[in-house]
């Protein structure tokens, strides 16, 4: 899809935090982020944070899964809030778009995003969609994979339905202990005369094994799509880790590290795919009277891609008031009887998008009883990835779904609870919850 208005790039993290939108090319993200300032020297006092964490009433999601009303008087903590600009910085982009009558269809911020993305990320194409389920669904299409697919049952259930609405059979298969990503080594022997690709999650943001997949994916011949939707901004040895497969796909989603609202993209390596799926996404136009494919509406708005763009500029600090808070939860839960904490992916720059903990039987308490003793103090924990995809109803009669066969992820399912971790976290926050952790 191509813009109707011409576009300026504008520059990424690292920037100016003030003003408006920005009109110099980006610098390129080559080198690793900075190693994490001490608690200290923490930079998110700053007005930009302030703002970003006024808004926080109790809302509705938190109640979902759970019958127990809040009895704690405290202000809640939910497992993740949105990082939101000071919205004076917002005003500029809307006052650009009220001016050019641009809404959508590939509009200037649409092209200068997919650029600015291109560059912070060092990815060669990025082609933005409506949403990361949205981009799941088109990257299947784009690669026309079909039959069978060998994939993670411990996930979001987005990366199985994308799975389902192309009517490919998912394959699920058990995950790594100390990753919980897919294994590698148990992939060759859930392959078939029908599988055609393997759909990987880099959960949590973690690297998978992407040196093992790709070669059983060679082996096989065998398509690779990851679904990268948690690993915004992830560098494994030392390059993007949304460079490995045939495709990456994000999501911009309001709980992820990197967000603009709603919002996902695909990054693809060459530009004629890139093409394809640019058509896929506007219902398989080329030109004004010809349609090549049953394509989908998956565009990413104007207003959407401009917020994106206003969101780069803040990405480094979001990123390394994660990477604080992250090293202050290891510090105060590595030493507590029955916690397991997951070990630093190796060779990997961390976006630190999710804090999970397993709760494993030396604990005080099980994990739905640390989880509800969180909630009546006003903390939303979430169990990240439970039930697991394979136990829901379109799923469980699978085969493959057997839990006998899935004992890691059924086993992780059952443990894990997921911290509250976001750049507007105050010390004061992260430490009652650390106090009811540490407490139990
Ligand atoms: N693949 C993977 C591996 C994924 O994790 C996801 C999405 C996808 C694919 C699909 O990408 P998208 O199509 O969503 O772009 C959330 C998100 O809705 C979902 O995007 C995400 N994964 C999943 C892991 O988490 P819920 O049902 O837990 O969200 P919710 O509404 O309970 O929000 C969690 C907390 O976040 C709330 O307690 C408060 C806070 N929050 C949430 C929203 C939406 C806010 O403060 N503001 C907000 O606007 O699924």
């Amino acid at each position: 899809m191509s813009g109707t208005c011409s576009a300026e790039p504008v520059g990424p993290a690292g920037r100016s935090l003030s003003g408006a939108p920005e009109t110099k090319p980006a610098a390129s993200f080559a080198s690793p982020r900075p190693a994490p300032a001490r608690r200290r020297a923490c930079p998110r006092r700053g007005p930009a944070t302030r703002r970003a964490g006024r808004c926080r009433r109790p809302t509705p999601w938190s109640f979902r899964g759970s019958h127990t009303e809040p009895r704690s008087m405290q202000k809640p903590v939910y497992v993740t809030q949105p990082y939101l600009p000071p919205l004076e910085e917002f005003v500029p982009y809307l006052q650009s778009i009220w001016d050019n009558k641009v809404l959508t269809n590939g509009g200037p911020f649409h092209q200068q995003l997919e650029q600015a993305l291109c560059e912070y990320l060092g990815v060669e194409h990025i082609a933005l969609f409506c949403n990361g389920t949205q981009a799941l669904v088109t990257a299947l299409q784009a690669l026309r994979v079909t039959g069978e697919v060998i994939t993670t049952p411990y996930s979001f259930v987005a990366t199985a339905h994308s799975l389902l609405w192309n009517g490919i059979k998912p394959v699920f298969v058990d995950v790594e202990p100390d990753t919980l990503n897919l294994d590698p080594r148990q992939i060759e022997a859930a392959i078939t005369p029908h599988t055609t690709a393997i759909m990987p999650v880099h959960c949590y943001g973690r690297p998978c094994d992407v040196h093992a997949i790709q070669k059983i994916a060679d082996n096989y011949n065998l398509r690779v799509i990851y679904d990268a939707a948690h690993a915004f901004g992830v560098r494994h040895q030392g390059a993007s880790v949304l460079k490995h497969g045939d495709l990456s796909v994000l999501s911009f989603h309001a709980t992820k590290v990197f967000n603009t609202f709603e919002g996902g993209a695909i990054v693809c390596p060459d530009a004629k795919t890139k093409q394809r799926i640019d058509h896929l996404k506007n219902f398989g136009f080329v030109d004004e009277t010809t349609v090549v494919a049953p394509g989908i509406n998956g565009k990413m708005s104007e207003i959407n891609a401009a917020f994106g763009l206003l969101q780069l500029r803040h990405i480094e600090h979001a990123l390394q008031r994660r990477a604080e808070i992250a090293e202050i939860y290891t510090q105060a839960l590595s030493g507590v009887k029955g916690l397991r904490l997951l070990p630093d992916a190796p060779q990997t720059v961390a976006n630190h998008s999710y804090y999970p903990i397993l709760v494993e039987d030396g604990y005080a308490l099980g994990r739905d009883a640390l989880y509800q003793r969180l909630r009546e103090h006003n903390v939303y924990a979430r169990r990240y990835f439970y039930p697991l995809i394979s136990d829901f109803p379109m799923y469980r009669g699978l085969p493959s779904a057997a839990p006998a066969l899935l004992p890691v992820a059924s086993h992780a399912a059952a443990k894990v609870l997921c911290l509250p971790i976001y750049p507007a976290l105050t010390d004061a926050e992260q430490q009652r919850v650390i106090d009811i952790i540490q407490g139990a």
